[in-house]
């Protein structure tokens, strides 16, 4: 779809676009395109969320696109897994050779073959479509894709029924606003400018962080706790309600189940208990409840970072809680959001086609123990050994768990790897087939979004660069090697994105072909989702205590469950790695996209950790050096800046570089754990202890960023 637009010459023509990123914004693009070349990408002025402002990574989305080291070609291992050499080979070579490989795995066991995917592009059609259709098909082992958010999804799921909330374009009406576990102006831009409208309205704006990011930096308070804490806080914060009375009993008795029960639970965490547990004065505390009984309207935005932690998916569901017990969901700019994905209603199963499995019910694979699962031979508990994987839209080994046993797992010589990039990753290093896909600028997709509530059309803007193809190209050619012949394996990419928008109440009216044209189209729906009640729960009341969760086996109420790795629960393990680490996502990447991008990785500088003056002194650290940071399962190189905005005891180091690019060859995923989440199934990424010493050498970085591929 193209417009003339007046301020721009004769020959351009403006594409309506979106940004396929995992973040919560899901901007809505135009790409302005000259002779065939995409020279700007710009936020479109008109759509209310994006209001025509990009982050710094995606304005730069012309140098990603057009970048030296594009994958342009399909590629064929000749040296040593890991080592990234290749040799350019024809696409027939390719695919009838992978294709071969998978006939040959599946004619024994399809389960042996296993896709590995997640957020490279939140796409509908370059996502879960015709990949899911083809692995479907093959009886290939599934996939739980686990590693960002499911937990806080479960916790979310049981108190009010789903990942819905408050429309963000109502947080500038909020006169409190508590920020919790989110660096917002580095991972949720777009939500920071509503709520910047608000405090100059007068609202006032409370992080809740183990560190002080930038975010924290802007708000009127800081409460920072230690990781893993939150719902020992959610707690204190209730007890406080009760105890003063600030509760809405109205909105109690109409529209929730378990008061009774929550309060007896509450009432054992004063202040004062919640207080050492969390690392932060009772007063902080007792404040912070006083303002949220007393001040209309009052929102929580909440976003993944509090979750990724043993008992993250519980300390979700006692923040869940707070709304609903004063009411705050009566008004449109109160309540809370953590996602709103379950706004929108999306057509997976004409997608992914589940159908195709024709009653084979293949094991499920967790991503986040991928690194365990690689090494694993065949079992009864397990099922057939790992013999083929093919990873598009993921870089495991910079983003997954204990990295060292990832890429372990990467490096087997009886593993089959084929990988679908666009560029080659520390993934793609270790496959055996390199496979260049296309950008958001060269193909069709179709957005709903998790942070507001409009659906999106991306256009595609130019043709595929060098010899590059869309994933479901990539997977509709596969497919018919193998002699797949179901209709659905022709569907094209057009096809597919009319699939995904459901007809259904949800989206209103809304559908891929008038979408494809205006660009984006809001939900209808009301702003505030709970003022009657009507939580999508068994009960269909906010469920403060839950039968579901009994009858599993489980806590009715919320529970506190802190991290598997701290002086608390490991004492043991805390005397010989007593500082707790966090990896942040970093402003200028996004997980592990765009760490190749030179103007981007010179904003980030190098890998670095923030240590508190008092550590540093304790091991003899002074700002600017050279430090190891390390635990049984590895260590990584970086270096160590001095301040006080990380806590006593623990380090800030944020992620998630490239491993080639880092001083160690390793990235912070070398320290982080495979251990799992209260509910979920889901990473424990902030849960983690290491130590902390002066480096003694350092090695050099061994692929400067230009050389790579070519
Ligand atoms: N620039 C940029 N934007 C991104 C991303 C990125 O990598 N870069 N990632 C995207 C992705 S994949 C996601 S899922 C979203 C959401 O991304 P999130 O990961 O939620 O991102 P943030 O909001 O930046 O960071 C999480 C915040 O949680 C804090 N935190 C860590 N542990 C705890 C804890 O136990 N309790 C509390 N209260 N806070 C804690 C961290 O200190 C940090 O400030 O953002 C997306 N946006
Ligand atoms: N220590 C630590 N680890 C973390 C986190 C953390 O905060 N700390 N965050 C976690 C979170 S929240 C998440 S969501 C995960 C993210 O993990 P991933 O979803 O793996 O995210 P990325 O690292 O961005 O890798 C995406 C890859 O997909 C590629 N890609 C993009 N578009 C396409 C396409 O159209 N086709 C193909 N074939 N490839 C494409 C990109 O080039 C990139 O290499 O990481 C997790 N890991
Ligand atoms: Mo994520």
């Amino acid at each position: 779809m193209t417009t003339a637009s007046a301020s721009d010459t004769y020959s351009d023509t403006i594409v309506r676009a979106a940004c396929p990123h995992d973040c919560p914004d899901t901007c809505a693009l135009l790409v302005t395109v000259r002779d065939g070349v995409a020279v700007s990408v710009r936020g479109d002025p008109d759509h209310p969320t994006t209001h025509g402002a990009l982050c710094t990574k995606v304005s730069r989305y012309t140098e990603r696109t057009y970048h030296p080291g594009r994958l342009l070609r399909p590629m064929r291992r000749i040296g040593p897994k890991g080592s990234g050499q290749f040799e350019p080979v024809s696409w027939d070579v390719a695919l009838d050779d992978i294709a071969a490989r998978l006939k040959a795995i599946a004619a024994r066991e399809p389960q042996a073959i296993l896709p590995y995917s997640y957020g490279g592009t939140l796409g509908f059609v370059q996502g879960e479509s015709m990949a899911a259709r083809f692995f479907h098909k093959l009886g290939a082992s599934l996939l739980d894709r686990t590693i960002c958010s499911t937990a806080g999804e479960a916790g979310l799921k049981t108190v009010i029924g789903g990942k819905l909330g408050l429309d963000v374009e109502q947080f500038e009406h909020s006169k409190l606003i508590l920020i919790w576990g989110s660096n917002s102006i580095t991972s949720n831009l777009h939500f920071w400018t509503y709520a910047q409208r608000a405090k100059r309205a007068g609202a006032r704006l409370v992080s809740i962080d183990p560190w002080r990011n930038d975010t924290a930096e802007k708000c009127h308070e800081h409460i920072q706790l230690r990781p893993g804490t939150d719902a020992a806080l959610a707690y204190a914060l209730m007890h406080e309600l009760i105890v003063h009375d600030r509760l809405d009993h109205d909105y109690i008795a109409l529209h929730t189940v378990g008061f009774d029960a929550l309060r007896e639970r509450a009432l054992q965490w004063p202040p004062k208990r919640a207080a050492e547990v969390c690392g932060v004065p009772a007063a902080q505390i007792r404040q912070l409840a006083r303002d949220y009984g007393t001040t209309r309207p009052a929102a929580i935005r909440m976003n993944y970072g509090l979750q990724r932690v043993r008992g993250g998916a519980n300390a979700v569901r006692a923040i869940a809680c707070l709304p609903a017990l004063v009411g705050a969901w009566r008004h449109d700019a109160g309540g809370l959001l953590l996602s709103s994905s379950n706004h929108f209603a999306a057509n997976g199963a004409a997608l992914e086609r589940p159908d195709l499995l024709a009653g084979r019910k293949p094991r499920t694979i967790n991503m986040v123990t991928i690194g365990d699962d690689l090494l694993r031979e065949g079992g009864s508990d397990f099922g057939p050994k790992v013999e083929a994987v093919i990873v598009y839209n993921s870089n495991p080994l910079a983003v997954a768990p204990e990295g060292d046993k990832v890429r372990q797992g990467f490096a087997r010589d009886d593993l089959l790897t084929v990988v679908l990039d666009h560029f080659q990753t520390d993934t793609a290093d270790y496959a055996d087939y390199l496979l260049p896909a296309t950008t958001q600028l060269e193909h069709v997709d179709v957005h709903k979004a998790y942070g507001h509530r409009y659906w999106l059309a991306n256009n595609a803007a130019i043709a595929p660069l060098g010899e590059a193809k869309p994933n479901t190209e990539i997977f509709r050619l596969l497919a018919a090697r193998m002699g797949f012949t179901d209709a659905c394996f022709t569907e094209t990419d057009e096809q597919i994105a009319a699939l995904a928008i459901a007809p259904d109440a949800r989206n209103g009216g809304i559908t891929w072909s008038t979408l494809r044209t205006s660009g984006w189209a809001k939900l209808p729906g009301p702003a505030a989702p709970f003022a009657q009640g009507g939580f999508p729960t068994p009960s269909g009341k906010c469920e403060f205590w839950s039968q579901r969760e009994l009858d599993a086996g489980r806590g009715a109420l919320p529970e506190v469950i802190l991290p598997y790795e701290c002086a608390a629960t490991a004492p043991e393990l805390a005397a010989r790695y007593p500082l707790a680490m966090i990896s942040p996502p970093a402003r200028n990447f996004l997980n592990s996209s765009f760490v190749n991008v030179d103007s981007l990785r010179a904003l980030e500088t190098e890998p670095s950790l923030l240590i508190h003056p008092e550590d540093a002194a304790a091991r003899g650290i002074s700002d600017g050096q050279m430090v190891r940071a390390f635990n049984d399962r590895g260590a990584i190189t970086c270096r160590a800046r001095v301040s006080k905005r990380t806590r006593a005891g623990q380090i800030v180091a944020l992620g998630i570089w490239w491993r080639k690019l880092s001083p160690s060859g390793t990235n912070v995923n070398q320290l982080t754990h495979q251990r799992l989440t209260d509910l979920g199934n889901g990473p424990c990424f902030y849960d983690c202890l290491v130590e902390v010493a002066a480096a003694t050498s350092t090695r050099q970085v061994i692929a400067p960023c230009n050389a790579i591929g070519h």
